[in-house]
């Protein structure tokens, strides 16, 4: 496909010159089936043994993407190793992904069976499906009490997640960075992610009045009965393109039952935004379906990967060595931190910080459902993008933002949903298991009853004043309202001004840097991934200044 092609099919939206080539890029690697993606992929030479770029960086999410751009920008030749595939080809279908109501093997990493976070529908085991093994895009990686939610792909959690892309209040934010001038990140850094990625409102006035929202306009009136305020929160899904999709003269993906394995449509997810500009300047080139596992540093200060290459199947079929002098992670906080533990522990870079792997949170995260009056119906039609949020955060007693969540059944169910993120302060870390080769997490069912217990208090306020009931049936067979043992969220693992300076230069190594959700120490209050982009830029321009001048 051209870039003119490209340009006329994206009219409207302001894509610079360097995104229309990233994306031309993008297309004609997915139509050839390259698994690496550059303006040069077609040309790609056979690897040597060890592939030399100046800079490599782990991941393709938010912390890797703005990575990747602002060292293609400057000039840097950049090689991103991303794990999972490029998103980028119609199945049979004619769809790239698939939607959350009908999953096939396309919705999950390697699995027989969906794991979606609502198990269940009075009771019935009526939610999940039997899937063929893929390397699909929402991964559930599971520890002895938390499992946590990725994306796997080009583009990272962006091409999974509810789009939702939320500012932290001043407050929050200098409470969670205390070195970090937050005045700078407010003027500049906070600006500068929000206008890369996208950010849009939803128009206040077709909220009102549309069906798509009637379920967050219960649940706001729900809050205000029990005095409680909520929040308009901005998106990254194009707003303009919902309300087409609603007028029915655009393809439905926010009211077409896509998220969480993917939207065809509307959102613009990283691999529209900072990865296509990336790819547009020249100097980066994508690796797909390559799992880095080791990282050592040579006598000469540089550092060697090593990644392994996997097939549709999951099955090793190459075993690759990258050196770079620049080493970018930006593997999430999972990914980031599995790579530095191991590395610490298995004494391929022995001065790692004792730090590493410590001031992981879930971000306090917590889902619930509450049963509404027969009357007070919350609409078969919902859009998957959430745009409210019940905002508690001020009650220092007990600090709650609760995402105002869909449930696009496509029939009436009666129920509110919510993705709550509380205050809360406990923290785990990562140790590296000689056994698996992996790593553990040390965090235990008492420190998720903590959420619980602070959603509790929020919700059973709501209940109180609207003489409503918990949901019983959603989370499986054991009657559970809380569902505390799972998050969208994972932060930290590899602290800001901990593990790392304050830049998120890895402290004990030069040239070694972290960019992604494991600076953030375990809450941030809100959605994290503004946050993330917005360190990343203050790091990268930092970095880009002082550290590789000639
Ligand atoms: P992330 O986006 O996770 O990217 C890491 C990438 O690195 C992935 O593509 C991995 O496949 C890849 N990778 C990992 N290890 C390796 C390795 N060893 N070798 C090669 N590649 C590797 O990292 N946040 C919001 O702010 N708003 C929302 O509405 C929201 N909704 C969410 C809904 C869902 C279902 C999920 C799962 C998450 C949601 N999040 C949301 C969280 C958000 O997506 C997440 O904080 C960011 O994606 C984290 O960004 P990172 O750059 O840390």
């Amino acid at each position: 496909m051209t870039a003119e092609l490209i340009r006329r099919q994206l009219t409207g939206s302001q894509l610079t010159r360097r995104q229309i080539l990233g994306m031309a890029a993008l297309q004609t690697a997915a139509a050839l089936g390259f698994t690496r993606v550059g303006l040069q992929s077609a040309r790609a030479a056979e690897p040597a043994a060890v592939e030399s770029a100046p800079a490599v960086v782990v991941g393709s999410g938010y912390g890797a993407a703005v990575a990747a751009l602002r060292l293609g920008q400057a000039g840097i030749r950049t090689v991103v190793l991303e794990m999972g595939r490029l998103w980028n080809t119609a199945g049979p279908d004619g769809k790239i992904f698939c939607s959350t109501a009908d999953p096939d093997q396309r919705s999950m990493w390697f699995r027989t069976r969906t794991e979606a976070p609502l198990a269940s529908f009075l009771w019935l085991d009526v939610v999940n499906k039997d899937v063929g093994l893929y390397p699909g895009v929402l991964d559930r990686v599971h520890f002895d009490h938390m499992s946590v939610f990725v994306g796997r792909g080009v583009g990272g959690g962006s091409l999974v997640n509810g789009s939702m892309a939320v500012t932290p209040l001043p407050s929050w934010f200098a409470e969670q960075f205390p070195t970090v001038d937050a005045t700078e990140m407010y003027a500049t850094y906070f600006p500068r992610a929000r206008a890369m990625l996208g950010v849009n409102t939803v128009d206040p006035a077709w909220f009102e009045s549309t069906e798509w929202y009637r379920f967050s306009r219960v649940s706001r009136r729900h809050a205000a009965n029990a005095g409680l305020r909520t929040t308009f929160v901005p998106s990254v899904y194009d707003f303009a393109y919902m309300q087409r999709e609603a007028a029915g003269t655009a393809t439905k993906s926010a009211l077409g039952q896509e998220v969480i394995y993917g939207n065809n449509h509307g959102k613009k997810s990283l691999d529209k935004t900072y990865l296509a500009s990336a790819l547009g300047t020249g100097n980066v080139t994508i690796h797909t379906m390559e799992k880095v596992r080791g990282i050592s540093r040579a006598s000469d200060g540089t550092y060697l990967l090593t990644a392994d290459r996997i097939d549709g199947t999951g099955k090793v079929v190459e075993t690759r060595q990258y050196g770079c002098t620049y080493l970018f992670l930006g593997g999430g906080s999972l990914g980031t931190s599995e790579l530095l533990v191991r590395a610490r522990d298995t004494g391929t870079l022995p001065a790692l910080d004792g730090s590493v792997g410590a001031g992981w949170g879930n971000n306090g995260n917590v889902m619930l459902g509450r049963a509404n009056h027969l009357w007070d119906t919350v609409g078969a039609n919902q859009s998957t993008m959430p745009v409210m949020g019940i905002d508690d955060w001020a009650n220092t007693a007990n600090p709650v933002f609760a995402e105002i969540a869909p449930l696009p059944m496509g029939l009436e169910h009666w129920v509110s949903l919510y993705l709550a993120i509380t205050k809360n302060p406990q923290r785990a870390a990562f140790t590296y298991d000689a056994a698996s080769g992996g790593v553990k997490l040390g965090w235990s069912a008492a420190q998720s009853a903590v959420s619980s217990g602070m959603a509790k208090k929020l919700f059973d306020r709501i209940n109180a004043a609207n003489s409503t009931l918990y949901r019983y049936d959603l989370f499986g067979s054991s009657n559970k309202v809380f569902a505390d043992d799972f998050t969208y969220h994972p932060l930290g693992g590899c602290v800001l001004g901990k593990a790392t300076d304050d830049y998120g230069r890895v402290k004990g190594y030069s040239k070694l840097y972290v960019t992604d959700g494991s600076l953030v120490p375990g809450n941030i209050g809100v959605n994290p991934f503004v946050t993330i982009t917005a360190l990343a830029e203050r790091t990268m321009a930092r970095v880009l200044v002082e550290d590789t001048a000639p």
